[in-house]
């Protein structure tokens, strides 16, 4: 209870998701803190900002992994900054849970190889929520 996630999903690699992005989201807001919720708005300006406002973006998102409790990212869509996440989460310490929808792509071995990430394969998005509840509750 009152944890706080760190929840990644792509942005500028693609917002094909982001309708379960922002599922998956609201569903932990039941119980949890999410320092990342606009990573489901359904409107986000996806152009880059320049360096300065997209500096601003990166020193935002590396605070706040390092304030989490725990990293959980939907993969399925795959994007270069939620890779970066990953790394830079691991290095933090900070337990990472990772979803991918397993009829749409194949994760990249650099996570499916790395024994650090608990790693949720799925074939049916609504299997997710009840996964979710095992890890906020601490169970996973
Ligand atoms: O390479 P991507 O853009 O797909 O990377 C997505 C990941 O990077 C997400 O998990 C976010 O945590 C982070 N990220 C990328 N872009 C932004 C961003 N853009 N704001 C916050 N985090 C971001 C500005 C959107 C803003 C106008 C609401």
């Amino acid at each position: 209870m009152n944890k706080k996630v760190y929840f990644a999903g792509s942005i500028r690699g693609g917002r094909v998701d982001a309708a379960l992005y922002q599922r998956m989201i609201a569903y932990i807001q039941r119980t949890d803190k999410v320092l990342t919720e606009h990573v489901g708005h359904p409107e986000l300006n996806l152009l880059e900002q320049g360096r300065d406002r997209d500096g601003e973006i990166y020193h935002q998102d590396t605070a706040w992994l390092q304030e989490s409790d725990l990293l959980i990212g939907e993969c399925t869509c795959p994007s270069l900054g939620v890779g970066y996440e990953l790394a830079y989460a691991e290095k933090l310490g900070k337990p990472c849970y990772l979803f991918y929808d397993r009829r749409k792509t194949q994760l990249s071995a650099m996570l499916t190889g790395n024994p650090y990430f608990r790693i949720y394969p799925y074939e049916d998005p609504e299997a997710v929520f009840p996964i979710l509840d095992r890890i906020l509750r601490g169970d996973e």
